[in-house]
């Protein structure tokens, strides 16, 4: 399996409700190095950029402003097949849909305060690796 750098952001639920260290220790517990991390309180309009994918939606207003709510915990993580496997132990979107024992089934509040963010794809890696941390290897 390659390495791969993909992108993870604790969103502001999950750092509000103290969920920080809970979400960290899964992820350094599932073979995840964390190369680089910022704790940042987004504005609307970084918010807005971040998601400018899904400009448009019926869910992009309550979502940034949701985002901009609360500071995050940006971290770019590192291992082998990061991006799929992020995913994977992330769980669904929805919690309501999330397997047992998935980040979202713990700690998601509802489909749009679900605690986590990670990148879908290696092109939507790079573009997210970037937008916070310019510079930085994407490998
Ligand atoms: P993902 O985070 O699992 O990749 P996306 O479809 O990329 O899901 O949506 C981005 C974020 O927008 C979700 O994580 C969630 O916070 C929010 N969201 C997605 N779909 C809905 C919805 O139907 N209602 C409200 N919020 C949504
Ligand atoms: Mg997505």
């Amino acid at each position: 399996m390659p390495i791969e750098r993909t992108l993870t952001i604790i969103k502001p639920d999950a750092v509000a409700a103290g969920h920080i260290g809970d979400i960290i220790k899964i992820l350094e517990s599932n073979r995840f190095n964390i190369v680089a991390a910022r704790r940042v309180a987004l504005s609307k309009r970084q918010a807005e950029g971040f998601y400018a994918v899904h400009r448009g939606k019926p869910f992009f207003e309550s979502l940034t402003n949701f985002m901009s709510s609360g500071p995050v915990l940006v971290m770019v993580l590192e291992g082998d097949n990061a991006i799929a496997r992020l995913r994977e132990i992330m769980g669904a979107t929805n919690p309501a849909n999330a397997a047992a024992g998935t980040i979202r089934k713990l700690y998601a509040t509802s489909i749009e305060r679900n605690a986590i963010h990670g990148s879908d794809a290696p092109e939507s890696a790079a573009f997210e690796i970037s937008y916070f941390f310019p510079g930085l290897d994407l490998l």
